[in-house]
C-alpha cells in the first residue's frame, strides 16, 4: 500500500532507546483486535531495500470502528519518563474517492503499566490515554511512485513509574493510517566530568519539570573543594553545577583529569592550577611531588610558601650611623654584603618601655632607616641592628649578623597635657582641671591656659598661667562659644599645647528632646481630657526637630537606564558581592533569565543569612545581561520590609547573580492555592495590608510597577507579603499561564513589551498610560486572587473576552465568603476613569480600619447594604485606644527601644508598619538583629492582636 523513504538513525546521545521497530528483526507480531479486518503487519522497503514492518488499517468506509493494537510488553530500565517517537501516514479523508462521514483523520495512544511481561489479554478499559493523535503541518514528503505522501512524526511522553514495564496500544477509529515506526525511549543526563567531579549516567524525573539532584564524585588524586552537586533536567541537560574538587597537591588538572607532576616539578599550593618548575635551589626526585626540596645549604623558613628560591641568611649591616636630637635619636646603615639570596630585612632589639616610638616601625624594617623617638631624657641607650632574612632562625651563621651604636639623649621639653576638663560653669567663668603630662621630661615649673571665642579663632587670645594643675577662667561673655589649651613649662622650655577643649558659656541648653518627651509623657498619665491634645503637640515638635536629621521619606525612584552606563547604574545602587561568600544549596525554580536557586550568604563581620539567589544563564547577549541586573539597580532603591531586600549582586565573575533576602513560602499565588481554606479573613486582609504598605512606598517614591500581580509578590515564614519583580523586560520565554501577551487586537494594540492583560488596566493596555492609578487597578486583582485563595483571574476566559467584558463594564464577582467591603474596595480599583480610583494611601488607610474595627467591617459577606465610603478620611483616636507602640515591642522583646522610638515620632503601631532598616539606624537602632527582628515581629504580632479580637466576637460574626 505505502512505500516510503528512510534514513539511517543515530540516536542522541542523552536519549535510551527501549523499543525501535525498525531494528526489531523479523515480524513484530504484535496484538491486533479484532484479529481479522483491523490493523494488519505489513513488510516494506525503506529506500536502502531494508525491509521493515509496518501497520496499517483503512476503514474509512464503515462506522464504529475501534481497532486496537498493542505492542509487546516494554521494560522501562529505571525509566521515570518514556518519550513515544511515531512516524505514520494518514490519508486525507477528501482524497478519498467516495468516503462518507465515517472517515476519520486521528488516532488514539495508549498504556498500561505492568510487571507481566507476557500478558495474555489487557481488557481495553484498563488503558489510559496519553493522547489523541492527528497528522501534523509539518511532515516530511515521501514519493510514492506517482503520489506523493506526508510522513509525520508526532512524539508524546507519559510517565511511567509504577511497574516493572508497560505495554502501548493504538486505536483506530476509522482512519487510514500506516504506523511506519515507533520508538520508545527515555531520556538521561549522559555521564560526565564537571569541576572534576564524576557525575553517573543519570535518568531523568517523572515530570516535565523535575530536576533530578545528582553527587558527584571526585576524580582520582582529587579532593573536594565543595560538595559537588548538579541537577537533571528533564530534556536530559545537565544544569547548575554547585561545589567541585580539586587535584591533590603534586597533581594537575589535564582534560578532566588529575595529572602527577613530572620530576623536577611541583604542585604546592591548590590555588595553583598547574605544575610548575622547582624553585632555584631546590629539587624533586619523584614523580606527584608537592613540595620540592631544598639543596644542601639551603634553606626555607616557616612562612615561605614551597614556591620560592631556597635562601641563605644574610651577612651583618654596615656603616651605622646615629643622630640625637634631644629625646630622639636617627639611626642609618646600609645593608649587609651578602643577602643570603632574599631580601634583606632589619631588626632593632630593645628591652625599651613600650612608650618609646619606632618610626616607620621596630622589626621588620625594610628601609635602612629608623627615628626614635619618646625617648627619656638624658638617658644613655644601645641600639643594636641584626639583619635578617627568613632562613636566619637556626640557621644562623653566627656572630657578624648585628652591630651597635651606645649614646645619650639630651634635655627635653614636656610632651603636651592631653586630659582638660570643664567643672563649674557660670554666664561668666569656668574651672578647668587637667592631669601632668604623660613625659613630664624634668619638673614642671607651671602651666600656661591659653583661650579665646571660638568665632574669632586665634586672633585674639588671653592666656593664664599657674603652678597648680587647674585654673578658674573668668571674665567670659555670656552665652560664647570658648577653646582652651594648656601646656607645660620645664627647664628646657614649653612643651605643646594641648588639643583646643570646646565649651559654651551658655549654661542653659535646650531641653533633650528624650526629656520633653519623657515630662509630656508623664504628664499624659496624669492628666484626663487634655491627653490627646498634648500627645499630638509633642509629636509635632519632636517630628519638627528631627526633620534635618532624619532621612529623606520622599526618596524618588531614580530609572537605572537614564545612565549611560548601566554599570555604573547598579554600582551605585547595588553592593558588589564576593561570590566566595555565597553558598547554593539548590534550586527552586526557574526565573526569567536562569535558574532561581536558595543559599547562605555570609558577609564580613555579618552573620549567615537565608538568601535567594537568581543567576544569568551561561550564554546572555549584552541586552539581558543589563535587563537582568536593572532589576537589582531598581530594587536595591528601595528600603522597606513589604519591598523584597535586595543584599548584593555578583558581577564580576560568572554567573551573573542577584542576591536577595529568601522568602520561605515563595510566590503568593501558589502559596495560596496550596493553602486554600486555611486562613482566617483578618490574616488574608493582613497579607493585603502589607501588599498596600510595600505599594504605597513605590508609588511615593514614584515607581510604577506594571506587574503587580500574586505572582510577583513573595511571602516569608512569618506571613509577610513583599512586593518583588522589579524586572522591566517582560519578554518571557514560557507563559504557561498565558499572562503576558502582545497580541492583543483591535483598540487595544500594546507595541513593545508584553502585558499581563487580567491584571492590567484599561487605559495601560489601550494607550500604554501606566501610572501609579494603573497599579490600584492590578492591586484589585491582588485582592481578588488572595481573597479567592489564587484562582486565576476572569477564569478560563480568553485575553481578548476579558477586555471586551471590562470594556463592557463587567467586573469580577466578590469571592467565595469575601467581605462585602473587600469587594467594594476592589471595585473602587476597577473604576474605569483612574483618577477615581483609591490611591495606596487611602487603600492603607481603608485596609487599616477594617483590621481595627473587624466585628463591624468584615462580618458582612453578602447582602445589599450600603458599604462604608473608601474615599472618606480615617484615623483618629480610636486606633490609639485599641493598642499602643509600645505594647507591641514589648510583645516583641524589643521594649528596651520604646522611648527611642517614641521619641523619633514612632507613637503609633501603625507608624512601626512602616519603620525601614535606614529609618532604625537614623535614630540609633543599630543592632542589625534587633532591625531585623522589629521588622519581622511587628506586622505578625499586630496581625494575631487583630486575630484575637476577632476571635472574642460571637460566633455569628466570624467570618467563615
Ligand atoms: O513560587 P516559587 O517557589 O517562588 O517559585 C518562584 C521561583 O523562585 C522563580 O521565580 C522563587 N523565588 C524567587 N525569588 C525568591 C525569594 N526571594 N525567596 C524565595 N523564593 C523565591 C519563586
Amino acid at each position: 500500500m505505502f512505500t516510503l523513504i528512510s534514513t539511517a538513525r543515530v540516536y542522541p546521545p542523552n536519549e535510551e532507546t527501549l523499543l525501535d521497530t525498525r531494528t526489531v528483526p523479523g515480524e513484530l507480531k504484535w496484538a491486533a483486535s479484532p484479529t481479522e479486518g483491523g490493523w494488519e503487519e505489513v513488510s516494506i522497503m525503506d529506500e536502502k531495500n531494508v525491509p521493515i514492518r509496518t501497520y496499517q488499517v483503512c476503514n474509512v468506509m464503515e462506522p464504529s470502528q475501534s481497532n486496537w493494537l498493542r505492542t509487546d510488553w516494554i521494560p522501562r530500565s529505571g525509566a521515570q519518563r518514556i518519550y513515544v517517537e511515531i512516524k505514520f501516514t494518514l490519508r486525507d479523508c477528501n482524497s478519498l474517492p467516495g468516503v462518507t462521514g465515517t472517515c476519520k483523520e486521528t488516532f488514539n495512544l495508549y498504556y498500561y503499566e505492568s510487571n507481566n511481561d507476557r500478558e495474555h489479554y489487557i481488557r481495553e478499559s484498563n488503558f489510559l490515554k496519553i493522547d489523541t493523535v492527528a497528522a501534523d503541518e509539518s511532515f516530511t514528503q515521501v514519493d510514492i511512485g506517482d503520489r506523493i505522501m506526508k510522513l509525520n512524526t508526532e512524539v508524546r511522553d507519559v510517565k511511567v513509574t509504577t511497574r516493572k514495564g508497560f505495554y502501548l496500544a493504538f486505536q483506530d477509529v476509522g482512519a487510514c493510517i500506516a504506523l511506519v515506526s515507533v520508538r520508545v525511549f527515555y531520556k538521561t543526563c549522559p555521564l560526565t566530568v564537571r569541576n572534576l567531579a564524576t557525575f553517573p549516567d543519570t535518568n531523568t524525573g517523572a515530570d516535565t519539570s523535575s530536576l533530578v539532584e545528582v553527587r558527584g564524585s571526585c576524580v582520582n588524586q582529587s579532593e573536594e573543594r565543595e560538595e559537588p552537586k548538579m541537577y537533571c533536567g528533564a530534556d536530559g541537560e545537565w544544569l547548575v553545577p554547585i561545589g567541585g574538587c580539586v587535584c591533590n597537591l603534586g597533581y594537575e588538572e589535564k582534560s578532566g583529569a588529575c595529572q602527577a607532576c613530572t620530576v623536577g616539578f611541583n604542585r604546592a599550593v591548590s590555588t595553583d592550577r598547574a605544575c610548575s618548575k622547582c624553585p632555584p635551589h631546590s629539587h624533586s626526585e619523584k614523580e606527584g611531588a608537592a613540595v620540592c626540596d631544598c639543596n644542601p645549604g639551603y634553606y626555607r623558613s616557616e612562612s615561605d610558601p614551597a614556591s620560592v628560591p631556597c635562601t641563605q641568611p644574610p651577612s651583618a649591616p654596615q656603616q651605622l650611623i646615629s643622630e640625637v636630637n634631644e629625646t630622639s635619636v636617627v639611626l642609618e646603615w646600609s645593608a649587609p654584603l651578602r643577602l643570603g639570596g632574599r631580601k634583606a630585612g632589619s631588626i632593632l632589639c630593645l628591652p625599651c618601655s613600650q612608650d618609646v616610638l619606632f618610626s616607620p616601625q621596630q622589626s621588620g624594617l625594610r628601609a635602612t632607616r629608623v627615628c626614635v623617638s619618646e625617648l627619656q631624657a638624658h638617658t644613655r641607650y644601645t641600639f643594636t641592628i641584626l639583619a635578617r632574612n627568613g632562613v636566619s632562625q637556626g640557621h644562623s651563621a653566627g656572630a657578624g649578623q648585628s652591630v651597635s651604636v651606645t649614646l645619650t639623649t639630651n634635655q627635653a621639653a614636656p610632651s603636651p597635657v592631653t586630659s582638660i576638663q570643664a567643672g563649674d560653669v557660670t554666664r561668666h567663668g569656668v574651672s578647668l582641671a587637667w592631669q601632668q603630662p604623660d613625659r613630664p621630661n624634668g619638673v614642671i615649673l607651671e602651666y600656661e591656659v591659653k583661650y579665646y571665642e571660638k568665632d574669632q579663632k586665634e586672633s585674639s587670645y588671653r592666656i593664664m598661667k599657674t603652678a597648680s594643675r587647674s585654673a578658674d577662667i573668668t571674665g567670659l561673655s555670656p552665652l560664647t562659644v570658648y577653646l582652651f589649651q594648656v601646656r607645660a613649662r620645664t627647664a628646657a622650655g614649653y612643651g605643646e599645647f594641648s588639643g583646643p577643649l570646646e565649651f559654651s558659656t551658655n549654661s542653659d541648653p535646650l531641653p533633650l528632646i528624650g526629656d520633653a518627651a519623657s515630662s509630656t509623657l508623664l504628664l499624659l498619665s496624669i492628666s484626663g481630657g487634655v491627653i490627646l491634645l498634648l500627645t499630638s503637640t509633642a509629636v509635632f515638635i519632636i517630628s519638627r526637630r528631627y526633620k534635618h536629621i532624619w532621612p529623606q521619606k520622599n526618596k524618588i525612584y531614580v530609572d537605572p537606564f537614564t545612565y549611560e552606563d548601566p554599570d555604573q547604574a547598579v554600582h551605585e545602587f547595588a553592593k558588589e558581592i564576593d561570590a566566595s561568600y555565597i553558598h547554593i544549596e539548590k534550586v527552586i525554580g526557574i526565573g526569567e533569565f536562569g535558574e532561581v536557586c536558595s543559599g547562605r550568604l555570609r558577609l564580613q563581620g555579618k552573620r549567615e543569612i537565608y538568601v535567594a539567589i537568581k543567576s544569568l544563564k551561561a550564554a546572555y547577549s549584552n541586552k539581558q545581561r543589563q535587563d537582568f541586573l536593572s532589576e537589582a539597580s531598581i530594587m536595591g532603591q528601595f528600603d522597606h520590609p513589604n519591598i523584597i531586600r535586595l543584599e548584593g549582586v555578583v558581577t564580576r565573575c560568572k554567573p551573573v547573580m542577584i542576591i536577595t533576602e529568601y522568602m520561605e513560602n515563595g510566590s503568593l499565588d501558589a502559596f495560596l492555592r496550596k493553602h486554600d481554606g486555611h486562613f482566617t479573613v483578618i490574616q488574608l486582609v493582613g497579607m493585603l495590608r502589607g501588599i498596600a504598605s510595600g505599594m504605597k512606598y513605590l508609588s511615593d517614591m514614584s515607581y510604577v510597577h506594571r506587574d503587580l500581580a500574586a505572582r510577583n509578590i513573595l511571602v516569608n515564614s512569618n506571613l509577610v507579603c513583599k512586593v518583588s519583580d522589579f524586572g522591566l523586560s517582560r519578554v518571557l520565554q514560557e507563559d504557561p499561564e498565558n499572562a503576558y501577551t502582545t497580541r492583543v487586537t483591535g483598540t487595544y494594540h500594546s507595541p513593545g513589551g508584553k502585558i499581563p492583560i487580567r491584571w492590567t488596566s484599561p487605559e495601560a493596555i489601550a494607550y500604554r498610560k501606566f501610572t501609579p492609578s494603573s497599579d490600584t487597578w492590578s492591586y484589585g486583582v491582588v485582592m481578588w486572587e488572595v481573597m479567592s485563595y489564587g484562582e486565576r483571574p476572569y477564569w478560563d476566559m480568553s485575553n481578548q473576552d476579558v477586555i471586551k467584558a471590562i470594556d463592557e463594564g463587567y467586573r469580577l464577582p466578590p469571592p467565595m465568603d469575601c467581605p462585602v467591603c473587600l469587594h467594594q474596595l476592589m471595585l473602587d480599583c476597577w473604576q474605569t476613569e483612574r483618577t477615581h480610583r483609591p490611591s495606596f494611601t487611602q487603600i492603607l488607610n481603608m485596609l487599616d480600619k477594617l483590621i481595627r474595627n473587624p466585628t463591624t467591617t468584615l462580618r458582612r459577606t453578602g447582602g445589599d447594604r450600603p458599604v462604608p465610603s473608601l474615599l472618606e478620611p480615617v484615623g483618629g483616636p480610636e486606633f490609639v485606644s485599641v493598642w499602643s507602640a509600645e505594647d507591641c515591642l514589648q510583645a516583641i522583646g524589643m521594649g528596651m527601644y520604646r522611648d527611642t522610638l517614641t521619641t523619633a515620632g514612632y507613637t503609633s503601631p501603625d507608624s512601626l508598619l512602616t519603620l525601614t532598616h535606614q529609618d532604625m539606624t537614623s535614630i540609633g537602632i543599630i543592632t542589625p538583629s534587633h532591625q531585623d527582628q522589629i521588622l519581622a515581629s511587628v506586622q505578625q504580632v499586630l496581625l494575631s492582636h487583630m486575630q484575637q479580637i476577632q476571635e472574642q466576637m460571637p460566633d455569628s460574626m466570624v467570618p467563615v
